[in-house]
């Protein structure tokens, strides 16, 4: 098995209807583009991902958020309330209904909402945090929004975080920035997931933001069959691995369709 950058295998074929019917642990690793047709944009794509029009150190570090907390909280805010305007989309609910087909299933998502457990799952393995667990910048302690009054979804717009109750610190979004580490245990779960899987799907994801990217290579090596889904083909495949080309919210229903029924 070799990197290779175009892929052998690009349909749902016989190969990999068999090796999903007869998995036992499945593993769907998602990324942002699980939610761009919810509406949720990426991180990466050229015209509309969030990096193509925020810099990324402005606003994704811990360096930023004590720079100007302000900037930095208003612009999580005006995400976050872009996620509770937006619904699961036909990925999600294919996902939620395909991790019922096998003895295992680990969902392991780097996407900081919450449409996956909208959809239904409740066991979601959140690499990179979420926008609705906020928490305390100096303690740590959480931060609940159930009072909250919703700020405008205006993503120019500067907001004072809110204090901390307990030590009068600055809350926090409760998302990963870069530098920081990933939950450990988090992290464990989802690398003994990938390690012990039949089928590995990364979904959505450019494969980039380390250590998550490593869940296919880990999968790859125990013997698993690796499925990427992508509207573009994706750097790092290798071989063996399937590349299938199209929406994630195409393409999983579709897949359910061929192999189940
Ligand atoms: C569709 C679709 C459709 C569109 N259907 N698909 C050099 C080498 C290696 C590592 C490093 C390095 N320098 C620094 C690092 C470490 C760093 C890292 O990996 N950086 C790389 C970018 C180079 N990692 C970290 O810092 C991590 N921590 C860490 O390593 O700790 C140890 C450490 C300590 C001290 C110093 C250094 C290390 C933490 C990473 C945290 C990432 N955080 C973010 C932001 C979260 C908060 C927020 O939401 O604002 O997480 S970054 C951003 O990228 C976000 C995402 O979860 C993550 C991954 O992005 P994702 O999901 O792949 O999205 P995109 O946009 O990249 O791709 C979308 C894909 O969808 C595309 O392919 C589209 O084609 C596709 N798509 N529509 C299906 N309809
Ligand atoms: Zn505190």
């Amino acid at each position: 098995m070799s990197q290779a950058s175009i892929p052998s295998h690009t349909v749902i074929d016989e190969a990999l209807s068999q090796r999903i019917r007869t998995a036992r642990h499945i593993v769907f690793f998602t990324g942002a583009g699980v939610s761009a047709e919810s509406g949720i944009p990426t991180f990466r794509d050229a015209q509309t991902g969030l990096w193509a029009q925020f810099d990324a150190s402005e606003l994704a570090t811990p360096e930023a958020f004590q720079a100007d907390p302000a900037l930095v909280w208003g612009w999580y805010e005006w995400r976050r309330m872009k996620v509770l305007q937006a619904q699961p989309n036909p990925a999600h609910f294919a996902i939620a209904r395909l991790t019922q087909r096998f003895p295992h299933a680990t969902v392991i998502t780097q996407n900081v909402d919450d449409l996956h457990e909208r959809a239904g799952h409740s066991n979601i393995l959140h690499l990179h945090g979420s926008l609705h667990q906020p928490r305390c910048f100096t303690c740590g302690v959480g931060y609940s929004f159930d009072n909250e009054i919703p700020v405008e979804p205006d993503y120019g717009r500067r907001v004072e975080p809110p204090r901390c109750a307990r030590c009068d610190g600055l809350i926090r979004p409760g998302v990963v920035w870069f530098g920081e580490s990933l939950p450990a245990q988090t992290l464990q779960q989802a690398f003994d997931a990938a390690a012990q899987c039949d089928v590995l799907f990364s979904i959505g994801t450019s494969g980039v933001v380390y250590p998550a990217a490593q869940m296919p290579h880990i999968a790859r090596d125990a013997n698993a069959a690796i499925v990427h889904i992508n509207p573009q083909p994706v750097s790092g495949i290798y071989s063996d691995d399937w590349m299938l080309i199209g929406a994630a919210g195409d393409l999983l229903p579709k897949l359910e369709r061929e192999v189940f029924f």
